[in-house]
């Protein structure tokens, strides 16, 4: 069985490759050295003639000749939110990832564990030429595409079309450095969970700050950003300033995970004589600017897009700013610059919380209308739930648009500690960490069950057997805000 168009299940039609009786015993995936095959399935699974009985799939509606391939439910399972969009189209014969084919029996024949090959070297990049396809695909695309499915089966060709050669070096780029392929998911509840261990055993640090943006980051890291983690300052790399560096663990968590320095380093977040310092750093490979005091990033990122424009370089400049941080008046001075200068090869996000450090921003100093704001100042403006990665890639990608002579804002409208319920727009976890006890066990335990499958949590790996629970007392779900009444350092000014 498979799963069709709009998850729903269907028999699949294969010549039989296999001895009977061999599904189910042992592995999932099948390498060309597996001893459950017969001599005849090797050559129909070499030439690719086990799947022409799908044609009868097709007759029957459940199939198409192109389309993503049909997986099976418990890999369905695991989509995240931006891979269930492949499941909008009819299922297909051949598409994009079949044709790459990538030397699949190669990675088979090698692996001990064919599952967890499939799993961290096949599925994510299947995956992305998936999406790739639904989002691009036409009539002409899959002529194309069949075309150059009987091409490769007759010449067990190699070569593939230029667009998708280009998604599968960049894979290669990553394989070859020991990074297996992450999803942006992935990647941003690495960074939360690592955010609260960095915060725990630092006792310091902005956890609310940090989950706050994490999507944001993970989706830039993932998807977006042009960049070597073997040359960290190669010349051709997109910038990136996190300019409310006090969310420093969020990029820091980012960069160890893509290679940039040991994940290991990372316990040192806060400590004395750590590369790691609570705000962002620039003596860390792969940080271009340090930051910490608020409302400088944005001008210094404006000035690496003018310097980029200036020298004729194609590389984009990415600044990451906190809503509070827009009180500063440098920050609208740089919004007047950018737009004057006309540097579209620059694109901020606002992390739009609606918090700073002590209350929400509208009760500290009026911000909206925001997006009318950046739109007068010249801006080309995209408001977004910026804790949505969908959301996030197609405005990172609109945002690509060139020549618009315009720089970009994207509002991002995020949930301040937003992944851990209980931190969750409580301005109590801007300065606060998670402390030995309740406040850290259900921290653990509220990510681990968003955990997306095959992720590996390095410090609690099944999170936390009988976790401490906040009794009665706890200070918990209530308003810390300065403005709230029962506060105990409100002022009548306030
Ligand atoms: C120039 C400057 N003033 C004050 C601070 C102290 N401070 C640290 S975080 C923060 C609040 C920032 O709020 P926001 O920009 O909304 O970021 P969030 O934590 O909500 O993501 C403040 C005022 C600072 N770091 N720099
Ligand atoms: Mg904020």
């Amino acid at each position: 069985m498979r799963i069709g168009k709009e998850g729903k299940p269907f028999r699949i039609y294969k010549f039989r490759s296999m001895y009977p009786d061999s599904e189910g015993k042992g592995k999932w995936n099948v390498g060309d050295k597996d001893d459950r095959i017969t001599r005849v399935g090797h050559f129909l699974r070499k030439s690719k003639l086990d799947e022409l009985p799908q044609l009868i799939n097709v007759f029957k509606g459940e199939m198409s000749f192109v389309g993503p391939r049909p997986e099976l439910k418990h890999y369905v399972d695991m989509y995240t939110d931006s891979e269930k969009p492949i499941l909008d189209l009819k299922p297909g014969i051949t598409d994009w990832a079949s044709i790459t084919n990538f030397e699949q029996f190669k990675f088979f024949t090698d692996a001990t564990d064919p599952d967890m090959y499939y799993l961290k070297c096949v599925r994510p990049l299947k995956l992305r030429l998936q999406l790739y396809y639904r989002y691009n695909h036409n009539f002409v695309t899959d002529m194309y595409c069949i075309m150059f499915t009987i091409y490769k089966v007759i010449f067990h060709s190699q070569k593939l079309p230029k667009k998708i050669q280009k998604i599968v070096d960049e894979y290669k780029k990553y394989a070859k450095r020991g990074c297996l392929i992450m999803t942006s998911e992935e990647l941003a509840w690495k960074i939360r969970r690592h955010g609260v261990e960095m915060t725990h055993l630092s006792g310091g640090g902005h956890i609310g700050s940090i989950l706050s943006v994490a999507d944001i980051i993970a989706v830039l890291y993932i998807d977006i950003l042009k960049y070597d983690s073997n040359i960290p300052n190669w010349d051709e790399r997109d910038r990136i300033i996190l300019s409310k560096g006090h969310a420093g663990a969020s990029i820091y968590a980012a960069l160890a995970e893509n290679h940039f320095f040991p994940i290991d380093e990372l316990k040192t977040h806060y400590a004395n004589g750590s590369r790691l310092s609570g705000h962002v750093s620039h003596y860390l490979p792969g940080i271009d600017f340090s930051t910490g005091s608020l409302g400088h990033g944005l001008s210094a990122g404006i000035g690496m897009a003018y310097a980029a424009k200036k020298d004729d370089k194609e590389h984009r400049v990415f600044v990451i700013m906190g809503d509070g941080e827009c009180d500063e008046g440098s920050v609208w001075e740089a919004a007047l610059f950018a737009n004057h200068f006309h540097l579209d090869n620059l694109i901020s996000v606002i992390d739009y919380n609606h918090m700073q450090s002590l209350d929400f921003c509208e009760n500290t100093l009026k911000l909206e209308n925001l997006a009318n704001k950046w739109e007068a100042f010249g801006w080309n403006v995209i408001s977004i739930n910026g804790n949505n990665h969908n959301e996030l890639k197609r405005a990172f990608k609109f945002a690509q648009t060139k020549y618009s002579h315009k720089p970009t804002m994207i509002i991002a409208h995020t949930i301040k500690g937003y992944g851990i319920p209980f931190m969750e727009n409580d301005i109590l976890w801007h300065y606060r960490f998670p402390h030995d006890g309740w406040e850290y066990d259900c921290a653990v335990n509220e990510l681990h069950k968003n955990k997306p499958q095959g992720v590996y949590d390095p410090y609690t790996p099944n999170g936390i057997e009988n976790p401490i629970l906040p009794d009665k007392n706890a200070d918990i779900y209530r308003d810390h805000t300065v403005t709230a009444t029962w506060h105990p350092t409100k002022t009548n000014r306030i």
